[in-house]
């Protein structure tokens, strides 16, 4: 019998724990009656949702991107700010385009309510609310929100994320980085002379190519690992604490693992293989930005091609 690990186990129940605390909707109240806020958070939280609440609006850009709230509970009237303002305020930041916004308010004037929802608000809830209304009311917008951001920030072919959205966790994974003293590596893939599988096996072969090497990345990084699909057959991977050797042997394992698959047209049986460039924030300057790591990382994977592909460069 196999002995168990314990710290396998460990990581297996914290990954179990993370997956069902992001399964719950993160919600931020802003609204100035602080008693009503506290309230509202503990019954929310007693049903697992994950709560903020922010106590100066002044922060609210910060302190959204801290806790990216997946929907902000928003009170009308407070003696700084209507709700209004917040609203215009948030919409003016693309990334909470399409975060969902509802107003919470003892505003019972059918006009007003309708005018607070021509400022690019969602719903409008009046309050006193039953505990009920409120909870099934956060979970159906979170629900179609989250339903919504998948369809915008995902790629159809392989349900990774798009290039400009593993661009936005980049850079905040490096900020996070920075902020935590930690180290963030990138790495860049992508798939040898795949113009020759196009042109022998046909497109729609190159994109069975392209959708198991996506399979394979899903499932051979970790759940802390992003990974999106950064161009056609071309790839990028976000390590958070993570050292340019622990990254290199990953994404070594998962090299030969693709250059062993094998594919199939027209009775031919054939192989791929991959090329990849790996760098670590630790080992580059201070000051490099998100986009001048990706593009170290890039120069990596053109020395791997360079010196014969099918292999791996730090
Ligand atoms: P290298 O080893 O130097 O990377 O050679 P390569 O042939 O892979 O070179 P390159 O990156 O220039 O070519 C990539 C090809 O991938 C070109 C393009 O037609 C094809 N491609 C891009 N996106 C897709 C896609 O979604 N599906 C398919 N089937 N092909 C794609
Ligand atoms: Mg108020
Ligand atoms: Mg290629
Ligand atoms: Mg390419
Ligand atoms: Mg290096």
């Amino acid at each position: 019998k196999k002995p168990i690990n314990l710290s396998e186990l460990v990581s297996h129940l914290e990954a179990v724990v993370n997956e069902e605390k992001s399964a719950q909707p993160r919600v931020m109240l802003i609204d100035d009656d602080k008693e009503l806020c506290s309230l509202m958070k503990l019954e929310l939280e007693s049903q697992g949702m994950q709560v903020s609440i922010l106590h100066d609006v002044r922060n609210i850009v910060s302190e959204l991107n801290e806790f990216r709230p997946e929907l902000l509970l928003l009170d009308m009237e407070m003696p700084e700010y209507s709700g209004i303002d917040i609203a215009l305020l948030v919409r003016q930041n693309v990334q909470f385009e399409s975060l969902p916004i509802v107003y919470l308010s003892a505003e019972r004037n059918l006009d007003k309510q309708t005018e607070a929802l021509l400022f690019d608000a969602d719903d409008f809830l009046v309050k006193p609310i039953s505990n009920e209304r409120l909870i099934s009311s956060i979970r159906s917008r979170v629900h179609r929100a989250r339903n919504l951001e998948q369809l915008i920030s995902r790629d159809g072919l392989t349900g990774l994320l798009k290039h400009a959205t593993i661009k936005e966790h980049a850079d905040r994974e490096l900020m996070r980085a920075r902020r935590e003293k930690t180290a963030l590596s990138i790495i860049m893939l992508d798939i040898d002379h795949f113009k020759r599988v196009n042109d022998t096996y046909g497109h729609s072969t190159g994109d069975t190519v392209i959708a198991s090497l996506a399979a394979l990345l899903r499932h051979r990084f970790r759940q802390t690992d992003i990974v999106g699909r950064y161009g056609g057959e071309e790839f990028l991977v976000i390590l958070p604490n993570t050292q340019e050797q622990e990254a290199f042997k990953i994404v070594d394992r998962i090299r030969i693992a693709f250059s062993e698959m094998e594919f199939s047209a027209d009775n031919q049986k054939f192989s791929c293989t991959l090329s990849a460039g790996c760098i670590c924030s630790s080992h580059l300057p201070d000051q490099m930005d998100a986009s001048e790591l990706i593009e170290t990382a890039d120069k990596a994977l053109y020395e791997s091609k360079r010196n014969g592909r099918n292999q791996v460069s730090t």
